[in-house]
């Protein structure tokens, strides 16, 4: 956590959220990569928007993260959601450009990578996301990790997300999240969850069926100093789920032609979910929505529990 002095510096908390930590209410730290460059408009706003109220109708007060003219934000009004949701002026942040816009007092929307920083830096212990970036396909020629990954192996924190699109390599994914030492949760499964459907295929060692068992789970690793983080995976509602072989291909569809056009870096996932979408004619959009609400819903309950 960032010493007071630094806090007044370097960041800006909004009245709601600096209320919750005055009075030890459940918070829960929201990216905002995926208002910014995850969603159009403007659904990418209508879904922050839910967000925040799904999180607040389950007990907890949202706090999405950004960085706007060089401050970090922890907690945003309506008008800066917008603004995170049409400006074009801001940069997709993770871990090696934080310091960057901070210092140059640019725009910048938080990755999970970076929300865990921020939500770190201000004391807050879970975060909530769509789906969590990995090991990308081909990685082993591409170096293509994301950050995501060691941000959440090197900080306390419980991430909830509804698993690891098929867009990366969910197992090799899973490998790297064992080796750095990650559990990995199945909210009331025990097949990692591939975001758009239910299951990948891929078994979980664990699977919970309470919020209670989770928040338990996350307070004893850090009780036993074990530092790091939890990850939740919440499958998609079964009625919100996509039809697997629709998705499938419109994946592999996209990633041919990611590889056609030379996309690297971090446009990566920007351009497959933005072609996934086209490809499905809106289709994933739908689904998408549907997940990060319910992992809003899942989020604010652990965090109820975290915070008892
Ligand atoms: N997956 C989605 N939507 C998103 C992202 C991932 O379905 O918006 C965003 C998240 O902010 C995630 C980031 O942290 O992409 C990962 O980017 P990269 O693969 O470049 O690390
Ligand atoms: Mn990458």
């Amino acid at each position: 956590m960032l010493s007071r002095e630094m806090m007044k510096k370097y960041m800006v908390i909004s009245p709601e959220v600096q209320d919750a930590m005055d009075n030890g209410y459940p918070i829960v730290a929201l990216e905002s990569t995926i208002i910014s460059h995850g969603m159009p408009y403007p659904q990418n706003l209508e879904t922050a928007l839910a967000c925040e109220r799904i999180v607040r109708e389950n007990g907890a007060i949202p706090a999405t993260t950004a960085i706007i003219n060089g401050k970090i934000r922890v907690g945003l009004s309506e008008e800066e959601l917008k603004f995170m949701a049409t400006s074009k002026d801001i940069i997709k942040c993770s871990r090696r450009d934080y310091p960057y816009i901070i210092a140059n007092k640019l725009n910048g929307a938080t990755t999970v990578a970076t929300s865990i920083i921020t939500a770190s830096l201000a004391g807050i212990k879970l975060l909530v996301t769509g789906g969590i970036g990995g090991v990308h396909r081909g990685a082993e020629e591409t170096f293509d990790i994301s950050r995501d990954l060691q941000e959440l192996a090197g900080t306390d924190i419980v991430v909830v997300c509804a698993g690891a699109k098929s867009i990366l390599d969910i197992g090799l994914t899973l490998e790297y999240l064992e080796t750095f030492g990650v559990p990995v949760l199945g909210y009331k499964t025990d097949d990692m969850p591939a975001f758009y459907t239910r299951k990948s295929g891929y078994k979980l060692d664990y699977k919970m069926d309470s919020v209670a068992e989770i928040a338990n789970t996350a307070s004893t690793k850090w009780e036993l100093k074990l530092s790091g983080g939890v990850l939740v995976a919440n499958p998609i509602p079964e009625e919100d789920a996509m039809d697997e072989n629709l998705i499938n291909s419109a994946i592999e569809s996209a990633l041919k032609e990611a590889k056609e056009k030379g996309i690297t870096g971090k446009e990566t996932t920007p351009f497959l979910l933005g072609k996934v979408l086209e490809v499905t004619s809106g289709k994933s959009l739908v689904s998408n929505i549907a997940l990060v609400e319910n992992n809003a819903k899942v989020g604010a309950q652990i965090a109820r529990e975290l915070y008892r």
